[in-house]
């Protein structure tokens, strides 16, 4: 019993500390979160309930697009008119080929070098060699936790490369994607499913002597977005054209930002694309937590592999080899 009073008020401790604007209780707080240890975790749930009331308050960014895209150079930039309008700017990383690739993040650190150095800014990378769904919960939470510490601005710059887009999009309330003018009158790599998570589209590098083929790009990107929109009543993403090393076209990115918030906040449909994602998220702990509960085991694991080939080699179907493994792991049918 001393020890849940003392670990109670540790955690009391820290809210406030992260709440009063401390960088070293924030980091800490977030390596805590993205701890595997089970202690570490059972604190840091302790740490995000207590500081629950405290969040959801800031409006959430995700950025994505091809590397090289500009990503990081656009945030360095936004993040510094951001801080010179009064705000609060937390940027988080969330970039699964960072493990693979090694250097990124180191690349990300030098290129949003300016915003580093700002007192209202807090720069995040996600922690190299996690899996996408470890990234994704620790994420969320570091968004909370963000939020608490009282940042007003949540940028997560992520890949659009694999899954992790789709993994973002869930978490932010607009999504933006950053394109670049194409050699050719092809769309610059980007695939479909990531245009369909666009709330916004912005075409970088309008600069020097690309300015022509941005709008050309941006134009092909309209007509994309328009066929693509046929079957969408209520999307209808913005394209724009801007420059992040010339600062150029920044303002009228973030103006439609605030626009996107605001028609989603006044139709409700903000809180309830909130309300969802809250939902989703626990359901994808419940997930997680179950299917490691159940590998963690020997015989379970073996099982697993076992009728994984049989489904490979077609020996199975998936439903059924998923029933087997829901019967080996003792679940019962609902009737
Ligand atoms: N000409 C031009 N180059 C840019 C612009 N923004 C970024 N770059 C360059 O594009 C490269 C990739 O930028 P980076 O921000 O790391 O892209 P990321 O991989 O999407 O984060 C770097 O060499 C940047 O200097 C821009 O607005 N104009
Ligand atoms: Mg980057």
């Amino acid at each position: 019993m001393q020890g849940d009073a003392k670990s109670r008020s540790e955690t009391n401790r820290t809210a406030e500390a992260i709440r009063s604007g401390d960088r070293v209780a924030l980091a800490r707080a977030i390596t805590l979160i993205e701890s595997a240890k089970r202690e570490d975790q059972a604190r840091a749930q302790a740490l995000l309930e207590r500081l629950l009331p405290h969040t959801g308050h800031a409006l959430r960014v995700g950025i994505s697009g091809v590397p090289g895209a500009g990503k990081s150079t656009l945030i360095d930039q936004l993040g510094l008119n951001l801080i010179g309008q009064g705000h609060k700017v937390a940027v988080l990383a969330v970039d699964p080929t960072s493990s693979r690739s090694g250097g990124s993040i180191l690349g990300d650190k030098t290129r949003m070098g300016r915003l580093a150095t700002e007192p209202s800014a807090f720069i995040r990378p996600s922690p190299a060699g996690d899996s996408l769904g470890g990234v994704t919960k620790t994420t969320r939470e570091t968004i909370a936790l963000a939020e608490a510490a009282g940042y007003d601005v949540v940028l997560v710059e992520t890949v659009g490369v694999g899954q992790s887009e789709t993994a973002v999009a869930n978490m932010v309330d607009v999504f933006v994607v950053v394109a670049i003018p194409g050699a050719g009158d092809e769309l610059q790599g980007i695939k479909r499913g990531l245009l369909e998570l666009a709330d916004i589209i912005a075409v970088n590098k309008a600069d020097s002597g690309q300015i022509e083929r941005a709008n050309r790009a941006a134009m092909e990107y309209r007509t994309a977005l328009h066929i693509l929109a046929a079957g969408h009543p209520n999307w209808e993403p913005q394209v724009l054209t801007l420059s992040a090393r010339e600062n150029k076209g920044l303002d009228e990115l973030w103006t439609k930002v605030k626009e996107r918030h605001e028609v989603l906040a006044a139709s409700g449909a903000l809180l309830e694309r909130r309300s969802d994602q809250a939902a989703s998220w626990m359901r994808e702990i419940f997930e997680q937590r179950l299917l490691a509960a159940f590998k963690g085991g020997k015989r379970a694991a073996r099982h697993f592999r076992e009728l994984e080939d049989k489904v490979r080699s077609g020996e199975m179907t998936p439903g059924a080899a998923a029933h087997e493994l829901a019967r080996l792991a003792g679940i019962k049918d609902a009737e």
